[in-house]
């Protein structure tokens, strides 16, 4: 394939066919999702190639050693993003993290948004603390809910919803509650229609018509606005510059200590809209993704009662029955963790991660990039490398363990659940906790199989800014001897 497209030195990537305005459109169509159609096309273009989006070039990297060029070595590079019309209307023009461009104002606000979570690993409040508490309520409620066909769905994002709502706001949602309802509708809303690469965000001009999807997204967007709004204005108002609970308030107090030192807010970019723009991306961010993995992580071990039984062994002989699991015990249950790194690799939250953009004229391998070309780095070809994984369509947790059996490890570096380099995650240490402590406390108590006349989860993803399951029923059942041990309190 080298010789056939020339790839010695400096080149273009091979390109798909492309005609004027409309660009490759016509080879891209497909019912597939995208992902696994960019992973077919290797076949007939090689790993790394291009094409045409309108009037946007395109690159797309199937292999981990030119995305590590892409992510790691050249990172600054390619940390600039697109502008497209859904993720604008949804960050009031990339005034966030995520969907922001490489800029001074995104260097400023992913630092402190950072600094933000590292603070809230320690304190009364910690993090721990707070998933925990969370995790107690979602087992009380599961007990109550036990030997009836449920969706767990609803349940699993109330407890993350509120261990971000705690970070972010300092304030939760009880069962039922109308705001929460009304959140879970919004976000699925903004989670169907933004930055799917839908024909508006090819052609920007098709925003003058008539358009379902985007209709739904600015509506959805503006019921978010107005939730965002109301927690600002609650936390200026009880704003005190010495008490710095939650990310809000951090934000806040960024903000007036610019004021007072008479640095334009424009220049750092802390304007109002800032400020609220970043608190949207950790809240739909802290969300949309780590339930997502609760919720494929529970299709699996339906599909695979051996794995839950193994993890049930583990935790029964690690922890017991006495006391709840705690984050040490991290380091001690290898096969949970061999567990979710499975997932994380068999169904990465974000398949594509976010479009990156090369910055200044560069190269990735021998082939030259142009500036301002959009780079995506498929995730789903590197987690699915038949060169790389023993039968890459294979759930096995075991595939993370060493020969032993004893100790983690990673047999192979084309696995990069949450990115690499200068844009890598900002949510990694804080979902890998809730990962681990929610399953933990789940599996001690609960088995999880399907109901009686109901069909096995699928495992087919629905594709969007997040590659999220279908709805699926479940079965809970107190394991023996847990009727005593649902007493124990997180207190
Ligand atoms: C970006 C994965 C949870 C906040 C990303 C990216 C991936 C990712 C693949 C894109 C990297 C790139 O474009 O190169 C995940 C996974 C999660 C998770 C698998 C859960 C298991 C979270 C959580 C938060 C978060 C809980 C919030 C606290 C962010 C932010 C960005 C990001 C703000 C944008 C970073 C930037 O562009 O500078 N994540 N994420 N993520 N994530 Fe996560
Ligand atoms: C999820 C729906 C929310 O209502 C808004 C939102 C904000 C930030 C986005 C998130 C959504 C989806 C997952 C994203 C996150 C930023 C980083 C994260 C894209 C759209 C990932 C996995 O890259």
């Amino acid at each position: 394939l080298k010789r056939r497209f020339g790839a010695s030195q400096n080149q273009s990537p091979p390109a798909l066919p492309s005609l004027p305005i409309i660009g490759s459109l016509l080879s891209l169509k497909t019912d597939r999702p995208p992902h696994i159609f960019f992973q077919e096309l290797q076949k007939k273009y090689g790993d790394t190639y291009s094409f045409m989006m309108g009037s946007h070039n395109v690159i797309i990297v199937n292999n981990h050693q030119h995305a590590k060029e892409v992510l790691m070595r050249k990172g600054k590079t390619f940390a600039g993003r697109p502008r497209t019309v859904t993720t604008d209307i949804l960050t009031r023009d990339g005034k966030d993290i995520a969907f922001a461009d490489y800029s001074p104002t995104w260097k400023f606000h992913r630092k402190m948004v950072h600094g933000a979570l590292c603070m809230f690993g320690e304190g009364t409040a910690s993090i721990e603390k707070i998933i925990c508490r969370e995790a107690d309520s979602m087992c009380k409620t599961m007990g109550e809910m036990q030997s009836l066909a449920v969706d767990l769905a609803p349940e699993l994002t109330r407890a993350v919803t509120n261990v971000v709502c705690s970070l972010c706001f300092s304030s939760s949602y009880k069962r039922g509650d109308q705001e929460f309802e009304a959140m879970l509708e919004y976000s699925q809303g903004i989670v169907d229609t933004v930055a799917k690469d839908s024909l508006v965000d090819i052609f920007p001009w098709l925003q003058i018509f008539p358009n379902k999807d985007l209709k739904i997204l600015r509506d959805c967007v503006s019921i978010r606005d107005k939730l965002l709004q109301k927690k600002y204005e609650e936390h200026k108002t009880n704003y005190s510059d010495n008490i710095q609970g939650d990310l809000l308030d951090a934000l806040l107090r960024a903000k007036r200590s610019a004021e007072n030192n008479n640095t334009s807010t424009q220049d750092v970019g802390l304007t109002d809209d800032h400020v609220l723009m970043t608190v949207g991306d950790i809240f739909g961010a802290g969300v949309e993704t780590t339930t997502t993995v609760l919720k494929w992580t529970i299709a699996y071990l339906i599909h695979h009662p051996q794995v839950q039984t193994k993890i049930q062994a583990e935790l029964d002989r690690k922890i017991g029955r006495d006391r709840h699991p705690q984050l040490s015990d991290r380091g001690n249950l290898p096969y949970l963790e061999a567990t979710i790194r499975e997932v994380l690799r068999i169904r990465p939250v974000s398949p594509l991660l976010i479009p990156h953009v090369a910055t200044t004229d560069a190269s990735i391998g021998d082939y030259n990039v142009k500036r301002g070309t959009r780079v995506i780095v498929n995730l789903w070809s590197l987690h699915h490398d038949q060169k790389e994984w023993k039968n890459p369509d294979l759930f096995d947790p075991g595939r993370f363990l060493d020969k032993e059996g004893g100790g983690l490890c990673c047999p192979s570096a084309s696995y990069l659940p949450f990115g690499a380099g200068v844009r890598v995650c900002l949510g990694e240490a804080l979902a890998k906790m809730e990962l681990f402590l929610f399953l933990s406390w789940i599996l001690q108590r609960f088995s999880l199989e399907v109901p009686a006349g109901h069909p096995l989860p699928s495992l087919e993803g629905k594709f969007g800014v997040v590659l999220q399951p279908q709805k699926y029923n479940v079965l809970a059942r107190l394991r023996e001897g847990w009727e005593k041990g649902q007493a124990l309190s997180t207190e």
